[in-house]
């Protein structure tokens, strides 16, 4: 039977998208009925989650038992090792990426839980895929161990729905950028970096070189569209894999520019590391208008909104 109050458990709730996420679904839903959770020790004030829970997310027998203490209704799944931590500690991350997955899709079969999102990424795409616009449906050819681990959730996803009715929704998401709370270990995080530097030493120097275009999505666009598909009505759901999701496309250069109209002295150099290669087998622009159709996703940041709004929170953050 359904249940009438949402009861939601956030893992990783300490991690870039778990706090902003968090603290939004606190205000929805209130403080009661969210359950933050993390591998750290909780600090005051980090979530506004009315409790926190730490654990392992690998450990099942304590996260069923969470679940059931806390009569959890609905998850956000979000912890995950991304793209370039991946490379490092393939077997950990295959682990972590893929087992608490379908662990939560087990307990949705059961009738435990209710809902379950969990975020998959631009990085499913990979080799011999078109750079530009890349469709919903084209064939998924991940080249690392991340991409991997998301395409095979994707297809876990789909398989506990159509298997078995489990409510599981997902979002391939782009990089992420946002001032709250760094972000750690993925490709795309030159586009967080680069802000903090700007702020602090006046230049950066880019680990993915100047012409390389990737998706990018303002973390308040994120976390809007990540409630919006939670809340759009079951039966208008087409895709049960992931839904693509464009935000804005920009290369490190375009970025530098955009960052030298509010700070004029600011310099930039390029020193592409391994991570050139992940950024060099993945698009470079994201085609998301099934998400637009099926559940209504909009932004409200470009380019430039993103950079003003950045820069402004930051420098307050940093001083
Ligand atoms: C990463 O760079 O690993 C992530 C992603 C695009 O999923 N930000």
């Amino acid at each position: 039977m359904e249940s009438h109050t949402e009861k939601i458990l956030i893992t990783g709730a300490l991690g870039q998208i778990g706090t902003e996420l968090t603290n939004r679904l606190v205000e929805i839903h209130g403080a009661e009925n969210v359950v933050a959770s993390g591998l750290d020790r909780w600090q005051k004030g980090i979530t506004a989650a009315g409790y926190y829970e730490r654990m392992d997310v690998t450990n099942t027998q304590l996260v069923r038992q969470i679940i059931k203490d806390y009569e959890i209704t609905t998850v956000y799944h979000l912890a995950s090792l991304l793209s370039g931590t991946s490379e490092k500690q393939p077997i950990f991350a295959w682990k972590l990426n893929l087992e608490p997955l379908l662990q939560f899709c087990e307990m949705a079969r059961e009738g435990l839980i209710q809902k379950i999102f969990w975020p998959s990424s631009i990085a499913v795409f990979g080799k011999g895929i078109p750079k530009e616009n890349v469709g919903q449906d084209v064939v998924l050819n991940p080249t690392t161990v991340y991409g991997i681990s998301k395409m095979a959730g994707e297809k876990w996803c789909e398989y506990y729905f159509d298997k078995h009715g489990v409510d599981v929704r997902s979002i391939r998401y782009p990089g992420l950028i946002s001032w709250k709370t760094p972000a750690g270990g993925g490709t795309t995080d030159y586009a967080v970096e680069i802000f903090y530097e700007a702020i602090e030493e006046g230049k950066y120097t880019s680990f993915i070189s100047e012409n390389t275009g990737m998706p990018m999505l303002y973390m308040d666009d994120a976390i809007n569209a990540t409630l919006q598909l939670m809340e759009a009505p079951k039966e208008n759901l087409t895709v049960r894999s992931s839904y693509n999701l464009g935000g804005m496309s920009f290369t490190p250069k375009e970025l530098a520019e955009e960052i030298k109209k509010e700070i004029p002295d600011f310099e930039i150099d390029y020193k592409p590391d391994f991570r050139q290669q992940i950024a060099d087998s993945w698009p470079a622009s994201i085609d998301d208008s099934v998400a637009k159709k099926d559940w209504g996703l909009s932004y409200n940041y470009g380019i430039s909104e993103m950079t003003k709004d950045m820069i402004k929170n930051l420098k307050v953050k940093l001083n």
